[in-house]
């Protein structure tokens, strides 16, 4: 405490607090429930970006949290515009990030009496939020936020709502200024971090694989530190990919089903045991789920061991792990040369000569223009998939994927906060045709705010991930088709932004290289081949 003061209305309070944490910045769509917090922001110059439907507001504000690491800030208006958030908060959730919402509330004063888009929010929010809460006097503000912003931020990390009722956000006051948010890192159990180093130090064939909360907690040298002290596999998931750069001698991604068949003990690092990981049950193989949180400890999998703690302090101890411990160097060996063997085929199947296109020959071109720090978003169903299987991210905090909750729409969402975190990179999105319903229109924002990015739809005129499993279940389908070729390349350009229909795999370099000089948000529309069907074992989703 500084003992320093401030005054205004609610919206200065709140941007007080949560500039005191580091935001940089407010995504929203306009209402006049939170005319205050626009004007507070408008009066410092603090940037705000107008979107076309809530969702992407909060998608861009969860794409700042993931690539920062720091909160993002959304602002909804009161009813529809907080409600049309709540997928998008809900993947938050799902994904452990810092996002923060606020939102408009109809005046409590006369609550019942039935003003415009009455609705208590915060039954809607509680569940898909760590914290959901209504200000009812203007000078409790900024505790409130930055209540709500240490328990965003704290691990497990995840979204929080507050919603401002009409006169509290209108109304003055003075008060405290704020402190950023305090969040002490959390200890784990020395015992039970010894219990896992021993474990894997003394397997004979263990395997790492390290989600996104590695790459949320900061943990990725101490990963690595962990991975070359004890000399163990690493493959990745979500933000982990890129976590090793692909070079790494220790680094995998093609090898896992061979990986997880033959390990003896499996570490999972930073990522639930969903249905991503086969739901933890890795046969004949221990497990060792090391979690930034007690709560996240999985009820439905008995580990051999679980710390749960500062991912940073629990990997540095690994890596410090004072015993000894086996050679592993046969089992990396083995395993690379299976890495090896996958990666000659993918090779093949990245320039396949196909026509029409198969989605793996746009990973193949695409692959000759990203850069080593692009900032790729992946957005649709099979299209997806293959990028997955095809696009080697080579540093951490570089690929965004919805996550688990695998909500469609996440595109133009998150390329703004992508392109607003880094306004030099290249940001390339990966959509299918089906999820480019979802958000293309906000290309339109970031043609207005001046926030070119590269969108590849891959153009299969089908919900591909639904129509191949249907017709595998029922022997016909319905409701996955939509129009064939459509030209979303003019949709883009009617928008103000650019674009170009291929159609051929030849076209597929040149046009993604314009795309990437364009300077304005330029969608590249691939045609690419209906019968291609990402093979899965479980194709529901
Ligand atoms: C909001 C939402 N609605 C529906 C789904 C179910 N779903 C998952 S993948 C998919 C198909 C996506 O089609 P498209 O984007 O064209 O990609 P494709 O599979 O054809 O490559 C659908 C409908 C979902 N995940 N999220
Ligand atoms: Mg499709």
């Amino acid at each position: 405490m500084t003992g320093e003061r401030i005054e205004g209305h609610g919206g200065d309070l709140a941007l007080a607090a949560l500039r005191a944490a580091g935001i940089r910045e407010m995504f929203t769509l306009s209402g006049g429930h939170v005319f205050p917090l626009y004007d507070a922001a408008h009066r410092i110059d603090f940037p705000i970006y107008g979107v076309r439907h809530e969702q992407s507001a909060v998608f861009a504000a969860e794409a700042v949290a993931k690539l920062q690491r720091r909160p993002g800030l959304a602002v909804l208006t009161a009813g529809p515009g907080v409600t049309n958030g709540v997928s998008a908060l809900t993947s938050a959730h799902f994904n452990g990030s810092p996002v923060v919402v606020l939102g408009g509330r109809a005046p409590a004063f006369r609550w019942g009496a039935g003003s415009l888009q009455e609705i208590d929010h915060v039954p809607l929010l509680a569940p898909v939020t760590k914290h959901a809460a209504t200000v009812y006097a203007t000078e409790e503000i900024p505790a409130a936020v930055t209540g709500a912003l240490a328990a965003a931020l704290t691990p497990h990390r995840g979204p929080v709502f507050l919603d401002l009722p009409l006169e509290v956000v209108f109304s003055t006051a003075e008060t405290a200024a704020p402190d950023a948010p305090v969040v002490p890192p959390l200890e784990p159990d020395p015992d039970e971090v010894a219990r896992a180093a021993r474990l894997i130090a003394n397997a004979r064939r263990p395997v790492i694989i390290a989600g996104s909360d590695v790459h949320a907690g900061d943990a990725v040298a101490a990963l690595r530190e962990a991975a070359e002290a004890l000399q163990v596999p690493v493959f990745a998931n979500g933000m982990g990919r890129g976590a090793l750069p692909p070079e790494h001698p220790l680094a995998f991604a093609k090898a896992r089903r061979t990986a997880l068949k033959r390990a003896d003990v499996v570490v999972v690092v930073g990522t639930p045991l969903d249905f991503r990981l086969g739901f933890g049950d890795f046969g004949a193989a221990q497990v060792v789920h090391i979690v930034d949180a007690p709560s996240q400890r999985a009820g439905h999998v008995e580990p051999a061991a679980c710390p749960a703690g500062d991912l940073r302090l629990i990997l540095s101890a690994l890596a410090n792990h004072p015993g000894g411990r086996e050679d592993h160097s046969d089992w990396v060996a083995d395993l690379r040369a299976a890495e090896n063997k996958a990666k000659a085929r993918t090779a093949e199947e990245l320039a396949a000569e196909t026509d029409p296109i198969r989605p793996a020959r746009v990973y193949g071109e695409l692959r000759r223009v990203l850069a080593r720090d692009a900032v790729t978003i992946g957005d649709g169903g099979d299209f997806v998939s293959y990028a997955g299987r095809y696009l080697e991210p080579a540093m951490p905090g570089t690929w965004l994927d919805p996550g688990p909750y695998g909500c469609l729409g996440t595109g133009m969402g998150y390329a703004m906060g992508a392109r607003v975190t880094y306004p030099e990179r290249q940001v390339c999105v990966l959509m299918g045709d089906g999820a480019a319903g979802f958000s293309l229109m906000d290309v339109e924002s970031l043609v207005r705010h001046r926030l070119p990015v590269v969108i590849v739809v891959g153009n299969n005129g089908i919900w591909g991930l639904e129509k191949h499993p249907m017709r595998a279940m029922y022997g016909y389908d319905v409701a996955a088709d939509l129009q064939p070729e459509l030209r979303y390349d003019d949709v883009v350009r009617a928008l103000g932004g650019a674009g170009e229909t291929v159609a051929r795999a030849v076209d597929l370099g040149p046009a993604l290289r314009r795309a990437f000089e364009a300077g304005v948000p330029y969608l590249v529309n691939v045609l690419t081949d209906p019968a291609d069907a990402y093979p899965r074992s479980s194709n529901l989703a």
